[in-house]
């Protein structure tokens, strides 16, 4: 908690389904125009071959939020924000007009039913350190980029 009332979080943002780079650009501004959250840095868009998925290249982005909110609170708009954008859920990593994943908060760490953070797949996949390190480099390592490097991951 610093003087503006709020912790810093990640959350990356995905979608290869629809118009993708239309919803996560309007996601942003949605992200950006939630109540007791500020935008405080957002990376360049990239593409994406899917990792574990199938369907078309995804564009992806990864956002640094100031909150006052609780994680669950913070989760809770953005699956409206998902909801509002069409996303339908068929099957585990079905293509999506928009995902939305908390990928740290703070310093905490939490596992319950409905979230975890830190996000538990982030460390092995490079449509969230490239972005990621974009905008927080002390939050990335050298080797952490090396062991992704193998994956198709663009700036658009
Ligand atoms: N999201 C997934 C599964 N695979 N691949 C790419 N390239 N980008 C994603 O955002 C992504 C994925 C599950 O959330
Ligand atoms: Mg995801
Ligand atoms: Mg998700």
């Amino acid at each position: 908690m610093d003087a503006r009332g709020g912790v810093l979080a990640y959350i990356g943002l995905g979608a290869n389904l629809g118009d993708p780079r239309a919803a996560v650009v309007s996601a942003i501004n949605a992200i950006a125009a939630l109540d007791r959250v500020q935008l405080t840095r957002q990376s360049s868009l990239y593409g994406s071959a899917p990792v574990d998925a199938g369907g078309n290249d995804y564009v992806n982005s990864v956002v640094e939020v100031q909150t006052a909110l609780e994680p669950h609170a913070l989760l809770a708009h953005l699956q409206a924000i998902e909801n509002a954008a069409g996303r339908a859920r068929p099957y585990r990593n079905a293509p999506r007009t928009l995902d939305l994943d908390i990928l740290l908060f703070d310093d905490l760490v939490l596992h319950d039913e409905t979230l975890v953070i830190p996000h538990p797949r982030m460390a092995q996949r490079a449509f969230v350190l490239r972005p990621l390190a974009e905008i927080a480099p002390a939050l990335v390592s050298a080797a952490q980029l090396q062991a992704v490097a193998d994956q198709s991951v663009w700036v658009l």
